[in-house]
């Protein structure tokens, strides 16, 4: 017995963890749309560092998006999230200004969007926005970076904060997600990636926009992979 359980405790012993993480940036370089698109110029200079996504018009509000029907995609963002066990989105964003008509200072939100054109809900594609904080010449005056992990791309419920869309619920009107689509069902068919600041539900009038947006970036990290620095036959052989 007393034999039996020291084999059991070399054997794991020798199992170690390792969490796996692949990471993905888009600097723009060069003025490179890096497989995005949406209502910015792509500049060589400006950003953080080199090139950067420039938001430099009178618009609704700032949209950066991948994998848009008929548009780029890059698919380190477009992709099926399912069997990662955690997923981070982040980007550096600095605001030159941002006015309302009349040149006064305004306030914005800005977020990531994740649809999935596969689950069609009564209001368009489902999918699930979450609000990452402020854009204005007060929030970032020089560059700082907004960051959101999922710590279960595999969550049925909503995580806290997100927001789910394709559908409205009928007593609030807010959006929901269609009947029957879960948090997991979106992230495990992603098609499309935004940074917006179009708030699922919300709607907008003209403001003018001198936005920067650099170094969008998409950090998966696989599950805890096991690896076995002992096989169970040398281990044996040891008591032999
Ligand atoms: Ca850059
Ligand atoms: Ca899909």
């Amino acid at each position: 017995m007393k034999r039996m359980f020291m084999m059991i405790a070399v054997a794991t012993c020798c199992l170690a963890t390792v969490a796996l993480a692949e990471t993905t940036v888009v600097g723009f370089d060069d003025g490179d749309d890096g497989g995005f698109s949406g209502n910015a110029f792509f500049e060589a200079s400006g950003g953080n560092p080199g090139g950067t996504a420039h938001h430099l018009a009178l618009i609704f509000f700032n949209v950066l998006r991948t994998g848009g029907v008929g548009e780029p995609v890059n698919e380190s963002f477009v992709r099926d999230y399912s069997s990662y066990s955690s997923v981070t989105f982040s980007f550096d964003i600095k605001t030159n200004s941002l006015t309302d008509f009349i040149g006064n200072p305004i306030v914005r939100s800005i977020g990531v969007s994740l649809m999935d054109r596969d689950n069609e809900g009564p209001s368009g594609p489902a999918g699930v926005f979450f609000e990452l904080g402020l854009v204005s010449e007060a929030a970032n005056p020089d560059w700082m970076t907004y960051s959101i992990t999922i710590d279960d791309p595999m969550a049925t419920e909503l995580p806290a904060g997100w927001i789910g869309f394709g559908d409205e619920d009928p007593n609030t009107f807010e959006p929901v997600l269609p009947e029957g689509v879960t948090f997991a069902d979106v992230l495990a068919g992603v098609d499309q990636f935004e940074i917006t600041g179009a708030v699922p539900g919300f709607f907008y009038t003209d403001a003018n926009f001198d936005v920067l947006i650099d170094n969008v970036t998409v950090t998966v990290e696989e599950g805890s992979v096991r690896t076995e620095t002992t096989s169970w036959s040398s281990v044996k052989a040891e008591f032999k």
